[in-house]
């Protein structure tokens, strides 16, 4: 892509109401343009990098046997079998069509999905089922801020396990909880696995997945030897996945919801401490029949009937991109520095150009157009 072609409206100062780096810069580069509040347009340049974010969330899911569909628009007769119709409250985002009927833009997906999987499977022996899909998400959150971080309209990967037993169903979260992990980690980034409330998706087992950022919203934890936990030989075997499981959770690792000051200073010599901020990129939950029992979704085990245990797997794919440059990608100066797996143009050619002499132009070109065919992306 030439420069003078593209399509990127840089602003000369940081607009006010941005706080913090992130926000400042992905307006003044142009990635993003606000269209009401908490709700923005991507522009080229951050649609190029939460893409590749997409990408690498949608390889690691399929993994690890995930499988992708497309979920739409909502009715809310599903949310009223489960409950939390009236339970979420103001955050949901409700339309009626023109007849009448309520519908609504979803916040989040376990009614869906739960209604699309008791339509087709009857018998335990489709288990294990795991869905993902890749979709905006709307939360009409009382106050956004800090740009696509906390916004009203993300895109979000949400996933879906249906398992027969608990312990079948604590597999498909390891299975998970690694892919996580391995996610993280072709981001460039260190996200540690934190012990989490559950809020309105419920359950009793759920961990949050933080990166280290000072601009965070989560107060962390934790002890700073769970930094040097490798995950790499893991294989996705349930042995090996449950002993992952117990060498992050042998450290004490919570968010401030969970936190405990004496359990914290009894677990946790002095100097291993750390009590800081941080960013959830990632949430993970596992709440057995919540869903399923209300909503009726079993399956037939020898003449039984089980209602299936499920889980729910997100991932802030666009928050992501606010949280990269965060954790740091970004200097003193205010350069904005991308890891090279998400980067928007893998290349940028910025040519001497004299008045009377045309040479280093067309020699720029030429490169330009060798990148070019060689599938790297240029800007020049
Ligand atoms: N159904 C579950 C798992 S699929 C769920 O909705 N989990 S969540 O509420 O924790 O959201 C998943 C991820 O979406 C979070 O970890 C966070 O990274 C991102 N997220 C949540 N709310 C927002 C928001 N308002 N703006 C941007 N990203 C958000």
């Amino acid at each position: 892509m030439f420069f003078s072609k593209s399509f990127i409206p840089i602003l000369k100062n940081n607009p006010s109401e941005a706080k913090i780096k992130s926000h400042q810069l992905m307006l003044r580069v142009g990635m993003i343009k606000q269209s009401s509040a908490g709700i923005y347009s991507w522009l080229p340049l951050g649609f190029k990098v939460m893409k590749k974010i997409e990408q690498i969330v949608r390889e690691e899911q399929d993994r690890v046997g995930v499988q992708e569909i497309l979920m739409p628009i909502q009715s809310s007769e599903i949310w009223k079998e489960s409950g939390r119709y009236e339970d979420y409250g103001e955050e949901m985002l409700r339309i009626k069509d023109r007849q009448n009927r309520e519908m609504l833009y979803g916040p989040t997906n376990e009614e869906l999905v739960t209604e699309i999987f008791r339509s087709s499977f009857k018998s335990y022996k489709s288990l294990p089922q795991l869905l993902y899909h890749i979709q905006w998400k709307f939360r009409d959150e009382l106050r956004p801020r800090f740009g696509i971080m906390r916004c009203r309209e993300f895109y979000m990967k949400d996933a879906y396990s249906f398992d027969l037993t608990d312990d079948d169903a604590i597999f498909s979260y390891n299975k998970f909880f690694l892919s996580y992990l391995k996610t993280f980690k072709r981001l460039n980034l260190s996200a540690i696995p934190m012990a989490a409330d559950t809020g309105p998706i419920g359950g009793n087992l759920s961990h949050e997945f933080i990166i280290l950022a000072d601009t965070g919203e989560s107060k962390i934890y934790t002890d700073k030897r769970i930094f040097d936990v490798d995950s790499s030989k893991t294989i996705l075997d349930k042995v090996s996945l449950s002993l992952l499981r117990k060498q992050y959770e042998k450290f004490y690792s919570v968010t401030d919801e969970k936190f405990n000051k004496d359990e914290f200073e009894k677990s946790v010599a002095e100097e291993y401490r750390v009590n800081t901020k941080g960013i959830e990129v990632g949430h993970i939950f596992y709440f057995g029949d919540k869903y399923s029992k209300p909503m009726n979704a079993a399956v037939d085990f020898n003449g039984k009937k089980e209602f299936v245990k499920m889980g729910s797997y997100g991932i802030g794919v666009s928050r992501l991109v606010g949280a990269i440059i965060e954790a740091k990608y970004n200097d003193k100066d205010g350069i904005m520095k991308w890891p090279m797996s998400v980067t928007p143009y893998d290349c940028a050619i910025i040519p001497m150009i004299n008045k009377n002499d045309k040479s280093n132009l067309e020699k720029s070109i030429k490169v330009h157009e060798f990148l070019k065919s060689k599938n790297i992306e240029t800007l020049s």
